[in-house]
């Protein structure tokens, strides 16, 4: 009989932390399944964040190291320079990436640096109770904003992707979601690329996965994938942003 799905070697068996119905575990599994894909698992170093991934050091079998706030792209970049010839990756929440380290991952990507950055988000923090990001959509409810987020008060989402692609350093930026089966699929597939540009010494590469929470968007996990699909990704459209790959490459 033909094995067709089974365990990831770069995922270790042990229960995770994650609501049930959160997006975390999906993308984790994504990224486990590329290192397996490109035989790479001894050669990566990842870097964890704060926020509801703090543990993916626990949950991923390769060696990842834990960064404080925000800085995950300059512990990336510092590893990187010293061993060149390892493969290092960030993986960030909004409230890490585009909050706490706004400067880290612009100055990262200016510099051109050649890692991969998985950006995880969800519209809220986390961890700390639902709180706003920078990535909360106009009119959204959170802990901070009980009435909606308002522009003129909060100001509006960023969008990380579009705001990346104007530095030189950027090489590929792309938008997914873990929404449903086909849009698992093109995430991975978007992980995979992420990961082979550095293996190809191209320079920064950062995928944005929309992610589902249900805990903090107060919805079941079913509610939070349809919010994902109709209404999220109506700020956060899906799809490449940047990319500076020749076709032929
Ligand atoms: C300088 C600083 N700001 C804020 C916090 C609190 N804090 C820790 S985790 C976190 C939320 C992180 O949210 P996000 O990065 O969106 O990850 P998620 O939990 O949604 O996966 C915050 C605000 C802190 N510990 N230190
Ligand atoms: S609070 Fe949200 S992001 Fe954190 S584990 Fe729960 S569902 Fe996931």
């Amino acid at each position: 009989m033909n094995k067709i799905f089974g365990r990831c070697y770069s995922l270790k068996e042990i229960k995770h932390s994650y609501c049930p119905g959160c997006g975390h575990g999906i993308i984790h599994r994504l990224v486990a399944e590329v290192i397996d894909e490109l035989d790479i698992r001894e050669k990566t170093i990842g870097i964890a964040p704060v926020g509801c991934a703090v543990f993916a050091y626990y949950y991923w079998n390769f060696d990842v190291t834990e960064a404080s706030h925000g800085r995950p792209p300059a512990v990336a970049t510092g590893i990187k320079r010293c061993l060149p010839d390892k493969v290092v990756f960030t993986y960030q929440g909004d409230g890490d990436l585009a909050a706490i380290g706004t400067a880290e991952i612009i100055h990262a990507a200016n510099r051109g640096e050649n890692i991969t950055t998985i950006f995880v988000n969800n519209a809220t923090y986390g961890m700390t109770g639902g709180q706003m990001a920078p990535t909360t959509i106009l009119g959204q409810k959170t802990a901070t904003t009980p009435f909606g987020r308002d522009a003129k008060r909060e100001g509006h989402p960023i969008r990380v992707c579009e705001l990346l692609s104007s530095l030189d350093g950027a090489c590929y930026l792309e938008r997914v979601s873990v929404s449903n089966p086909k849009n698992v699929l093109k995430a991975k597939k978007a992980i995979k690329k992420a990961f082979e540009n550095q293996l190809n010494n191209r320079g920064f590469s950062l995928v944005e996965v929309l992610s589902q929470c249900p805990t903090d968007w107060q919805m079941t996990p079913v509610e939070s994938v349809k919010w994902v699909d109709e209404v999220l990704s109506k700020t956060f459209p899906l799809g490449v942003v940047k990319s500076q790959i020749k076709e032929h490459e």
